[in-house]
């Protein structure tokens, strides 16, 4: 499971390199400018990662920072090899070409360098992952499932899930994002470390939340746990389903509102009497001998 997290995270991470490479392309100092200083989603001509928010967050953003500038240079500098041989060696420069075949200093020299260049990638990049797996350190627990194509919030130590659809476009209320705002958010209290455990009930999903650097796969018949880092203040975070799961994968977008510990209080009482019939915890085995997760 851990290495399913560790794994489904470094896809995040990947996604956000080739994002910077565009970025780097197109201007490298807007990279690290960044954009919409408090946005929580994709904005027009956004270019990099979205502001991190959280400390895993901070540390992908700060890896992905390093391996930008590491990338460009090995880029620039295997580019400039190119130009310099291609000039240097041109048939008309070089009417009888040399058949030097091997050089071994050369050869040790670009087998040991990428060596201790990957090995001080590693480094921060293991230091990411573990800190990513410290599940036990949450202080609150939210089960999200994966359905096509919806997702459903269970909140465990609550007693109550409900299920979290797309607003259609002609429903939209002020304020509210085309294509991203759903009409019942999964809240979350600021200023707390929360888990997740996320499976699926029907084909795969993928819950993926870019300003919290969360992205885990949704399967059926398995749970993947991993943690966010809710930061303080009560923004809200957008995301989307991150894994082609059918007709309407496009609508299945994810909303993570965070509120101040004595709002979502509130917001826990109401949601306990809103969704009180909701114990819709899916049930394996005996009707006899049912307990609904839930409930224990
Ligand atoms: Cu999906």
């Amino acid at each position: 499971m851990a290495f399913m997290a560790t794994f489904s995270y470094a896809k995040t991470v990947a996604f956000g390199q080739r994002a910077g490479m565009l970025a780097a392309v197109a201007g490298a100092a807007l990279v690290f400018a960044g954009t919409g200083a408090f946005a929580a989603e994709p904005l027009p001509w956004q270019m990099g990662l979205q502001p991190p928010a959280g400390t895993i967050a901070e540390m992908a953003d700060d890896l992905h920072n390093l391996l930008l500038v590491v990338i460009t240079l090995i880029s620039l500098f295997v580019l400039g090899l190119l130009v310099y041989v291609g000039v240097r060696f041109r048939a008309s420069a070089n009417p009888v070409p040399s058949k030097t075949s091997h050089n071994t200093v050369i050869e040790i020299l670009w087998t040991v360098i990428p060596v201790v260049i990957l090995v001080g990638i590693a480094v921060p990049s293991f230091r990411l992952l573990y800190y990513l797996d410290k599940t036990a350190d949450t202080d609150m627990v939210i089960k999200i499932t994966g359905n096509q194509w919806y997702w459903n919030y269970e909140y465990p130590d609550e007693g109550f899930a409900f299920d979290s659809y797309l607003v259609d476009e002609e429903d939209l209320q002020e304020g509210q994002i085309r294509l991203l705002s759903v009409d019942y958010p999964m809240v979350v209290p600021e200023n707390t470390r929360i888990k997740l455990l996320i499976t699926g009930n029907d084909v795969m999903h993928s819950f993926f939340v870019p300003a919290l650097a969360v992205q885990v796969y949704a399967f059926i018949g398995r749970t993947n746990e991993v943690w966010i880092d809710v930061p303080e203040g009560g923004k809200t975070y957008y995301g989307q389903c991150n894994q082609i799961c059918g007709v309407n994968h496009a609508y299945m977008p994810i909303e993570v509102k965070a509120l101040p510990a004595d709002e979502y209080k509130v917001w826990v009482e109401a949601a306990r009497e809103e969704f009180a019939m909701n114990e819709t915890v899916p049930v394996i085995g005996d009707p006899e001998t049912i307990v609904l997760a839930s409930a224990e």
